[in-house]
């Protein structure tokens, strides 16, 4: 089982589709081990988006992900980190496949609606780096045995 980090961003607040999002990941078999609202910092952007550092866009993408709080999640499934990244679709959102999270209710490159993990190294320091550990939850899920059988 591995598990994974998705912020649904100020877009996603502001345009009422925290909901939408959410039951998306739900339905799809991933299981929900943590949730909260949250206001990113400076200190954790720069530590986050460590890799746009030095891209001209940055301080945009900082401004715009402090517009609201975020929706933080921990998803967990096996090969959860490839299979929500797939949901979510590219980073360019009007070129997204339809039927992704982005290429069914976005158009833009910045306000793309959610964050997702790209790796599973990248999964257990973003996991980490947002949620403490007893903010995460191991439960048995009484449908995992309809959502997976034996692979
Ligand atoms: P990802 O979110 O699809 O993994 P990254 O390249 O890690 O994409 O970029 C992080 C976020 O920074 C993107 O989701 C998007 O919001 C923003 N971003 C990336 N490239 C651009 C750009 O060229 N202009 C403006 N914002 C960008």
């Amino acid at each position: 089982m591995e598990r994974t980090l998705v912020l649904l961003k100020p877009d996603a607040v502001q345009r009422d589709l925290v909901g939408e999002i959410i039951s998306r990941l739900e339905r799809k078999g991933l299981k929900l081990v943590g949730l909260k609202l949250m206001r990113l910092s400076d200190e954790l952007l720069n530590e986050h988006y460590s890799h746009l550092v030095g891209k001209s866009f940055f301080p945009e993408v900082k401004s715009f992900m402090q517009l609201t709080p975020v929706v933080a999640c921990c998803w967990e499934g096996t090969e959860a980190v490839n299979t929500v990244r797939a949901i979510c679709g590219i980073t360019k959102a009007r070129e997204a496949a339809p039927g992704t999270i982005r290429g069914e209710f976005a158009m833009s490159v910045q306000a793309n609606l959610i964050h997702c993990s790209d790796s599973l190294e990248t999964a257990n320091a973003e996991v980490k780096r947002f949620f403490k550990s007893d903010e995460l939850f191991s439960y048995d899920d009484v449908l995992e045995r309809y959502v997976y059988n034996s692979s």
